[in-house]
């Protein structure tokens, strides 16, 4: 009963209240399938990955995960098939070592260290007063949004689970920050059903299928070089 990770949206609406937010969204996403998901802020991009999750569900269509939907899958099994780097990542009050490892309890220090490493986290871990062992969150040590995104990446890259969700994932880190992890989050995608959602073109160019919303409709989809060609709104990101 191990979880392929296929996702598929079928025919999706979604609203906040009387609020339209996804609106007949078709996404077929087999396992290993690489999607990036574009558009402006609002658009719904988070909405997307918000009810893979099934931290809401939507009002008509199904969200479908290996064939089944989302509603009939058991909470625990389905979230711990998603690892996700969300938009606006949550540390929990304790030690940065606890909060890499969260979702993977029995995680070594060797293996903790080697993902902070990846997710270029452990240069700035060190200079902590305690390091690996120093408290965050609301009544430990403050960490600025990159750093807390890269923490994010790195306790992402501990568990294994067959789809995975990037929001944002390195917004808030410097260009030369992101160009390296980059590296260390190819490594994780591979074989993974992946969400991407991104602003750059250079996170999303190497997508199978690149989606572009706007006001919760899908307006262009295809790869790099398709929507090139389409001359549309992809096109216009990619000339800035
Ligand atoms: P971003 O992250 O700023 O680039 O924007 P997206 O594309 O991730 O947008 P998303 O999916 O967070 O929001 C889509 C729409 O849904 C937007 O009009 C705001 C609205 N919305 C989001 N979260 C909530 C919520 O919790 N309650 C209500 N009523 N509306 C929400
Ligand atoms: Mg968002």
């Amino acid at each position: 009963d191990k979880v392929r990770g296929d996702v598929l949206f079928d025919n999706v609406t979604f609203k906040y209240e009387d609020n339209v937010v996804l609106q007949d969204i078709d996404i077929d996403a087999p396992a290993g399938k690489k999607v990036a998901i574009m558009g402006a802020t609002g658009a719904g991009k988070t909405s997307i990955v918000n009810l893979i999750c099934r931290f809401y569900d939507p009002q008509k269509g199904r969200v479908l995960v290996d064939n089944v939907d989302v509603r009939d899958w058991d909470l625990k099994t389905l979230r711990r098939s998603v690892s996700v780097v969300m938009q606006e990542t949550f540390l929990f009050s304790d030690t940065i070592a606890n909060n890499i490892a969260y979702g993977k309890d029995d995680a070594s220090m060797d293996e903790i260290i080697a993902a902070a490493k990846a997710a270029c986290a452990h240069d700035f871990i060190m200079e902590m007063p305690e390091g690996y062992d120093t408290v965050v969150g609301e009544r430990g040590v403050g960490l600025s949004g990159g750093q807390k995104q890269r923490i994010a990446i790195a306790r992402a890259l501990l568990v294994s689970a067959p789809i995975l969700i990037l929001d944002d994932a390195t917004s808030s880190v410097d260009m030369e920050t992101e160009h390296k992890i980059q590296q260390a989050l190819k490594r994780l995608m591979a074989g993974r059903t992946t969400f991407i959602i991104a602003h750059r073109i250079s996170a999303v160019k190497d997508a199978d299928e690149i989606i572009i919303l706007e006001n919760g409709r899908i307006v262009e989809r295809g790869t790099h070089d398709q929507l090139l060609k389409l001359r549309g709104v992809y096109y216009d990101i990619f000339r800035d």
